[in-house]
């Protein structure tokens, strides 16, 4: 069988056996076909079978999470861990608080993260986990019984050496606090590496908050540079107005560009002055509102329900709120509009047409297992912080994680070149992740 007949019944099976999974079918049709190159070099790894196994995560955890509302009211919702793959390190990845989430969900992010994790060349597998609980329509005790809750199952499977979670949309600090609080209790250890994303005072690292945003802005940055391109007098938008997107937004500043437009799941606003980024963080984290409530309180800037942020005109293009959020159509209204480079902040937020579209207009594209990388690098190096009780200062942390950020880009580029698709940093993703947990897989033998 040649090697693409190998990837074609690879994903066949894939699909057959995870049904309904519409997600995790993306993620992995966005990856596989892009090994064939790699898979034609290393015959080995055909024979150890290292594409299915790949496919099929190690363990899968779902269970009930039982909680008492403010009313008194029992409530059930459904916990997810899925533990995909620990060729390189721990199983390491974030928990997702939405309603949206689902096993497909669960399985799509997982299964992103194993290659972005082995991108970054630190020793961490990869894992998702989650729930469909909203935390946002939830008052604080609500989502302290939730956490508490979800954390008295999920203790069990966790560990600095063995399942290391954080956050995702829905989970940041406070929800960090009160799943370590209840690992700590049932535990009686505490074992500040179990978790990541906490606060800086009790074994959080400086420039988590930050890192994935400024992660995603230095790898554009780099890509920028590859066309004697900066960030500097820019017009931007950015898509989302959560952690990625506001620490995005605050890097672009840095870096002397303006971005004109952000949004939430209700609308967006744009504000050709430049995001007030004080107000926004007010608004998004302090009092938890809506992105309306920004435009309402900045002068000029104005908030519409209908239509698309991609619609508005900008050079460079951040989308990072969630998966499928730019579409065809987006990524057509982009081109129009001049659009130099897109880079997903978020993961999985351009669907295939798009991206091929951007891909045809020769746009610089940066796919999220390279772009949004430095979010779980710098878990990483919150990780060895907690291993040596030691903490860095923000700028020791900082400079770590643009050094990785400048290496997954080189090695991105570097792989795209070796397999015959200069700026194809999607292929280069994709290839360099396969082939550092491949040979990982196959040192370590049949398991
Ligand atoms: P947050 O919960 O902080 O923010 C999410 C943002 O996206 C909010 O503005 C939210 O709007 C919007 N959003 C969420 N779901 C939808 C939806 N279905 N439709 C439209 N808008 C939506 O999450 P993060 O910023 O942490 O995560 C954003 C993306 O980045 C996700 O794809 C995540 O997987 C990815 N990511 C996150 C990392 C991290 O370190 N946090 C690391 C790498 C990737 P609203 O508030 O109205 O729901
Ligand atoms: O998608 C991601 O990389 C994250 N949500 C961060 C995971 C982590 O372990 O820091």
């Amino acid at each position: 069988m040649d090697v693409s007949a190998r990837i074609e019944d690879a994903y066949a099976q894939l699909v057959r056996r995870n049904p309904g999974e519409a997600e995790f079918h993306q993620a992995a049709l966005e990856v596989l076909p892009a090994l064939e190159p790699v898979l034609a070099a290393h015959p080995e790894y055909l024979d150890a079978r290292i594409v299915e196994r790949l496919c099929e995560p190690e363990r899968q955890i779902i269970f009930r999470v039982p909680w008492v509302d403010d009313r008194g009211v029992v409530q059930v919702n459904r916990g997810f861990r899925v533990e995909f793959n620990s060729a390189l390190g721990p199983y390491k990845g974030g928990l997702r608080f939405h309603p949206s989430v689902n096993l497909g969900i669960v399985k799509f992010l997982g299964f992103e993260q194993i290659f972005k994790n082995a991108l970054t060349g630190l020793a961490i597998g990869g894992g998702k986990g989650g729930a469909d609980f909203d935390p946002k329509r939830r008052s604080d005790a609500e989502v302290m019984r939730f956490c508490q809750s979800f954390m008295t199952e999920l203790h069990r499977h966790l560990g600095e050496h063995t399942d290391v979670p954080a956050g995702d949309i829905g989970v940041g600090a406070r929800e960090i606090g009160y799943l370590f609080g209840q690992y700590k209790r049932v535990t009686n250890r505490f074992e500040a590496g179990v978790l990541t994303g906490k606060p800086v005072g009790w074994g959080g690292s400086y420039a988590r908050t930050e890192a994935t945003g400024y992660g995603t802005v230095h790898f554009t940055q780099e890509m920028l540079r590859t066309r004697g391109k900066r960030f500097d007098g820019r017009t931007v938008t950015i898509s989302g107005s959560g952690n990625v997107a506001i620490y995005a937004i605050e890097k672009v500043h840095a870096l002397g560009g303006r971005v004109v437009a952000c949004s939430d799941s209700f609308g967006y606003v744009v504000d050709e002055k430049g995001i007030d980024l004080d107000l926004l963080k007010e608004v998004k984290e302090d009092r938890r509102e809506r992105i309306s409530a920004y435009a309402e309180a900045r002068p000029g800037a104005v908030f519409s329900a209908r239509g698309s942020l991609f619609d508005v005109p900008c050079e460079v293009a951040l989308p990072c709120a969630t998966q499928n959020e730019l579409d065809e159509q987006s990524a057509i209204a982009l081109v129009k509009n001049g659009v130099q480079a897109v880079a997903e902040g978020a993961n999985m937020p351009c669907t295939p047409e798009a991206v091929k579209i951007l891909r045809e207009a020769d746009v610089l594209f940066g796919p999220g297992k390279a772009a949004n990388a430095g979010g779980v690098a710098t878990s990483a190096l919150e990780m060895q912080q907690n291993a040596a009780r030691d903490r860095w200062t923000f700028a020791q942390t900082e400079a770590r994680l643009a050094a990785v950020m400048t290496d997954v880009h080189t090695l991105c580029r570097t792989t795209a070149d070796r397999y015959g698709s200069p700026d194809d940093y999607a292929l280069g993703a994709n290839a360099a992740g396969f082939l550092r947990v491949a040979e990982a897989m196959a040192a370590q033998g049949v398991v």
